[in-house]
């Protein structure tokens, strides 16, 4: 068997259709929303990045920070010789982990929708660990997946808080089926952005600089090229509320004037009325209750709890 394989589960139109029928079911219900994923084309995965690079942006240094001073005991625990990443991107943090599992370590399984992220982060990897047997996958992990028949036991992990731009009941479908990837033995690495003040929270949502404004907003351009949408970016204000009785960021674009955005693609006309509102992203906040019966509730026991030295995040191991 070749070092690298990679398998698609996603055909190749199914961004298409997916973003077809997410556009026109989010922008003709009330109030409108549309759903974060579509971020992530080039230019918003670069956006990303600069993100996690920002003061005011602390969750990616913080897991990294836990990721560090815990990787050993996460490899002791586990004794994993197969790490599957949900959503692995560009696979930047993983190396601790990696690097901590070795040498029993027999395979590393990155599963994420974008293929070039995929291949971009084998090929570095596959570099400095040519020993390492590398199966990628490009699917959708919440609906779902088919992980090849690598060894025993399964570390699954789902880092940098993503879990928290699933609601609620979302969320109970995805832990269902993670459960149900693993087998006695097999454990689940969890991230979790932890509640904390509202200034704080707020703005690592809405920067100084304006990255995570012209991050939100590039869903606008994916909507304009891919769908040929007229909208115009500046037509719009970048929105960050925190929700406490939810506990909950929201991510919106607020409209500054009434106007009205023709999608040919979809033979949809959508009006906005001044101040009208699209949701774009929901990010939970979370505590160590919460993420235990969240876990307990999909068949999964909590084993270890670690945070960050100022507590701001959270990686939960648990096994099945
Ligand atoms: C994808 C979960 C890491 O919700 O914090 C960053 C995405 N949105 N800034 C998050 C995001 C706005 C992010 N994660």
């Amino acid at each position: 068997m070749s070092p690298f394989q990679l398998t698609r589960t996603l055909p190749e139109d199914a961004t298409d259709a997916d973003l077809r029928a997410d556009v026109l079911h989010g922008l003709t219900r009330m109030p409108k929303e549309l759903p974060p994923k579509w971020f992530y084309d080039a230019r918003g995965s670069e956006l990303f990045e600069e993100i996690t690079r920002l003061p005011e942006y602390y969750p990616t240094r913080a897991e990294r920070e836990i990721l560090i001073n815990r990787a050993p005991e996460i490899a002791a625990a586990t004794g994993a010789r197969t790490l599957v990443e949900l959503g692995s991107g560009s696979s930047e943090k993983t190396r601790f982990l990696i690097e901590a599992l070795l040498p029993g370590l027999d395979s590393y399984v990155p599963v994420d929708v974008s293929e070039s992220a995929l291949t971009g982060a084998a090929e570095a990897l596959l570099a400095e660990r040519p020993s390492l047997h590398l199966h990628a996958l490009v699917a959708d992990f919440t609906r779902g997946l088919a992980l090849p028949g690598t060894p025993g036991p399964r570390l699954v992990a789902f880092l940098g808080g993503t879990i928290g731009n699933l609601l609620p009941a979302e969320r109970r479908v995805f832990l269902r089926s993670v459960r149900a990837m693993l087998a006695p033995g097999d454990a689940l690495l969890l991230g979790t952005d932890l509640v904390k003040d509202e200034a704080t929270l707020v703005a690592a949502y809405d920067d100084a600089a304006g990255v995570t404004a012209a991050f939100n907003k590039n869903v606008l351009a994916v909507i304009a090229r891919e769908l040929g949408a007229d909208v115009r970016p500046e037509d719009f204000d970048h929105v960050a509320v925190w929700d406490r009785e939810r506990e909950w960021i929201e991510m919106r674009l607020r409209a500054r004037h009434a106007l009205t955005v023709k999608i040919p693609e979809l033979d949809l006309v959508v009006p906005f009325e001044a101040g009208e509102e699209v949701r774009t992203e929901v990010s939970a906040k979370f505590r160590q209750a919460g993420v235990r019966d969240e876990l307990t509730a999909a068949g999964l026991e909590l084993s270890h709890w670690w945070t960050d030295e100022e507590g701001r995040f959270a990686l939960s191991l648990a096994t099945a």
